[in-house]
């Protein structure tokens, strides 16, 4: 086994029947949440609808709570809301799952080490807090701040950030920039001067075709993008996929490439050169608003069709034929940015061919082309109370610091920091570290036994509370406030606030009340002046309404952005050279290569297969996991993996039976997975959905379902441009159950 083989420290607890809030009480409201629906519908009680939003990923829709009696017994979609439109994906009803799991955190838990063996004591919020500001405060008195770091991700996370700041903390990081979409960030930003952005600036709505590589619309289930997908379909919209896998989205497509993974460079920079050669591309538009087409032509005119279908494992002609679609139907036309862009180490360069593809046919801000949204305005928080500091950078990648959000360095520096005894206690708010940073898991969890002091605020007694010296159980999104979500653009610009439906269980409380009482701990006066109505209500007025009027519909809308270029108009870009960057002008001064080079990626020792990740429609990892409203039939409670059937018969694989699976280190997989015997899949790789195999016997519902992707990460590269962390040159076979 790769985690807890080292029982010094910070052994995994096993033992402690404290930890769970399976009462009686908790089974019979399960019982009466999961039967009881359709009496509450017909029932005569007075029902509550309070508009919110989702936190069972990171697309944040709006939410309809129905509650009666003081229990939520349906979640729908928000009509307000411009990201759901009435609508939720399938995760976004199961939050009845999350706040009802008799599994959930109920008290605040305290180590302690009895008979030799780790174990929790079930602790007071005045012990916890205590504890937790005590430990802070030596560490910071003796090692000074940046022996402190916080990891986050989920929207809870702002209290505490404040806090933290006002306490002169700096080394925030967030596992969703450099395991997930860092790159599509940078690589835009370099590229156009600004980002992507989650809902993606793709007018999907008016396009005519659109190039997915990898993205898994249908199965990855951002609400929107998905919505406006299907319409897309059933308006005549083309889909063309590259995906070493038949996805769901492949499905749907007028075109399945099943390129060779890790080629994706190869095949754009061929589509670049087709474009090119047969002047196919918006001339006038290169000419007028970009720079460095030359270089770029210097780069991909070696490229040719023929010599990237050798490469990628695509015909030429479908490379050729690809190419002169996009150029005919453009600039209605668009290659989707993606989102998790992190898969090897050259990510950053390979949404910049995106980027460049998109340029090349002159999409920008053209019916649907590429287009950029805008925020709400939204004055800033009245609340920063803190002494004013030098916002240091702690990242050592030269083009981290242009990330928009605030986190200061990547969650593997926060790792490697630990590792080099600079970094002494992690603050972890809604990180699932030992499943989540991907340095490999035994890489991750040599890291958390090296720390002094861990903190994890939870919802889920999931693995990185089991190595937590204090566990902070928060209450979920549906039983709080949180800061608005204000800050990002989209095509109506919009403010959502997040509000209680119904009451915090158990002694579990919302993250604005824990960090304000760790900040009166730790004598941060001042940080939080107002209680959260009055601080929401403050930043609600600034914007000309207030909480009493958002909390009636949960959002605020702005005016719909002004998307398209007027004839004429002359277009600027925030990029060194005010224009779209074929070749990136801070890539060359950072001593990169300016445009994206195709790099060989390794290849799999004989008998192995490269790992695939992705999705699955009813699961968001380790958010949803234990979920018993998403999960229910125990099939769909673990993973598969993907098998070509060629590639089954010379394993002598079945479908349907049991292996473990063993990476190129040797790492063998805890917990057995399915084989999925399918010709959806290419014969030199393998794929599984990421999120399952939990080890955590706490978790009562997921513990022991399926194998764990991250277990078998053994080899990472990362892009040294931005720090982003590429984990698909990592290699499987099969052991056959006895
Ligand atoms: N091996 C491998 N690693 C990956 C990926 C992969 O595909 N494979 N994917 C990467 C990607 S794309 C991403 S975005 C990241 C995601 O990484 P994480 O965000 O760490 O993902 P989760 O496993 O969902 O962990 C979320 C944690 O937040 C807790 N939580 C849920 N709701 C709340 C709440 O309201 N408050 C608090 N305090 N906690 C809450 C959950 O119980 C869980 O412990 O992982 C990355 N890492
Ligand atoms: N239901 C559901 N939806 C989700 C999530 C969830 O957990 N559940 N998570 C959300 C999050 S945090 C993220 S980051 C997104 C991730 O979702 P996306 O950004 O859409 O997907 P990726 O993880 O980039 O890519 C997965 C797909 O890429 C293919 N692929 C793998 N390697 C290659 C390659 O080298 N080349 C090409 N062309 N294709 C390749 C895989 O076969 C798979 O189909 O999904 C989001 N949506
Ligand atoms: S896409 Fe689904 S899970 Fe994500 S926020 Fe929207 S409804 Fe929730
Ligand atoms: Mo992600």
């Amino acid at each position: 086994m790769s985690h807890g083989q080292d029982m010094n420290r910070r052994d995994f607890i096993k033992i402690s029947s404290l930890f769970l809030a399976g009462s009686a009480a908790m089974s019979t409201q399960i019982g009466r949440t999961f039967s009881g629906t359709g009496n509450a519908l017909a029932g005569e009680h007075a029902e509550k609808v309070v508009h919110s939003f989702c936190e069972h990923c990171f697309w944040r829709c709006g939410i309809a709570a129905h509650v009666r009696d003081g229990r939520i017994y349906k979640i729908t979609g928000s009509e307000h809301h411009p990201l759901s439109n009435g609508k939720l994906c399938p995760r976004g009803t199961g939050g009845i799952g999350q706040i009802y799991d008799p599994d959930r955190l109920a008290h605040p838990l305290i180590r302690e080490r009895k008979g030799g063996q780790s174990t929790y004591r079930k602790a007071t919020w005045d012990e916890a807090i205590t504890l937790t500001a005590e430990k802070l405060y030596q560490i910071k008195e003796k090692y000074g701040p940046q022996a402190i770091a916080m990891l986050h991700h989920g929207y809870g996370y702002t209290f505490f950030k404040e806090m933290f700041k006002s306490f002169g903390v700096n080394k925030f990081a967030k596992p969703s920039f450099d395991f997930c979409c860092g790159p599509r960030h940078q690589g835009y930003i370099l590229t156009y001067g600004h980002s992507a952005g989650t809902p993606e600036g793709i007018d999907i709505q008016n396009s005519k075709y659109v190039i997915f590589f990898g993205t898994h619309y249908g199965e990855n289930m951002h609400n929107t993008a998905v919505q406006e997908i299907s319409e897309g379909i059933r308006r005549g919209l083309k889909i063309v996929v590259f995906d070493p896998r038949f996805s769901t989205l492949a499905g749907k497509a007028e075109k399945w490439l099943p390129i060779k993974a890790g080629t994706d460079i190869a095949m754009m920079q061929a589509m670049m050169n087709v474009l090119i050669t047969e002047n196919l591309y918006d001339k006038q538009f290169v000419e007028e608003n970009t720079v460095g087409f030359d270089e770029l032509w210097a780069e991909v005119r070696e490229m040719t069709p023929e010599k990237a279908a050798e490469i990628t494992d695509i015909p030429a002609e479908d490379i050729r034929d690809v190419a002169r679609r996009f150029a005919s139907f453009a600039p209605s036309a668009a290659v989707h940015p993606g989102r998790r862009t992190q898969w090897y180490a050259d990510g950053t360069q390979r949404v910049r061919c995106i980027a460049i593809l998109n340029a090349l046919v002159g999409n920008y801000k053209m019916p649907g082309g590429v287009v950029k949204y805008e925020k709400y305005k939204l004055p800033k928080a009245p609340h920063h109370h803190y002494p004013e500091f030098e916002k240091e950078i702690w990242s050592q990648y030269p083009l981290f610091t242009d990330i928009k959000p605030s986190n200061t360095m990547a969650s593997h520096e926060v790792m490697q920091q630990t590792m080099n005894d600079e970094i002494k206690a992690w603050f972890v708010y809604g990180v699932n570290v030992p499943e989540t940073v991907t340095l490999g898991r035994k890489a991750t969890l040599e890291a958390i036994d090296k720390v002094d002091f861990l903190v994890a605020v939870d919802t889920l007694p999931m693995e990185v509370t089991g190595y937590a010296d204090v566990v902070l159980p928060e209450c979920t999104y549906l039983e709080r406030y949180d800061d608005l979500d204000g800050g990002r653009p989209y095509r109506t610009p919009f403010v959502a606030l997040r509000q209680p439906a119904v009451e915090p269980m158990f002694d579990s409380k919302p993250g604005n009340e824990i960090a304000r009482m760790l900040a009166d701990k730790l004598d941060l006066h001042g940080v939080f002046e107002d209680s959260v109505e009055e601080y929401l209500d403050k930043r609600l007025k600034a914007a000309g309404s207030s909480l009493e009027e958002v909390k009636k519909t949960g959002v605020l809308l702005g005016e719909p952005t002004d998307l398209y270029r007027k004839p004429g108009e002359k277009l600027t870009f925030k990029t060194p050279s005010g224009k779209i960057e074929l070749a990136s002008s801070k890539m060359r001064e950072a001593g990169f290569s300016a445009v994206p080079k195709y790099i060989k990626h390794p290849e799999a020792p004989e008998g192995y297969y490269r790992i695939l990740t992705g999705r699955k429609p009813m699961l968001t990892f380790g958010r949803t996991a234990n979920n018993r409203f998403l999960n229910e039939l125990p099939t769909a409670r673990e993973n598969d993996i993907w098998v070509n059937p060629e590639v089954a018969k010379q394993h002598g694989l079945t479908h349907g039976e049991y292996v473990h699976l063993k990476n190129q280190a040797g790492v063998v997989s805890e917990f057995p997975i399915r084989v999925k015997v399918t010709e959806r899949i290419r014969k030199d790789a393998v794929y599984m959905v990421h999120g399952y195999g939990h080890y955590f016997k706490k978790l009562n519902w997921a513990y022991k379902r399926g194998a764990s992707h991250n277990q078998l990460i053994s080899q990472t590269e990362i892009d040294k441009a931005i720090g982003a962390v590429g984990f698909q040159n990592n290699f499987v076979t099969f052991i056959k159950e006895a």
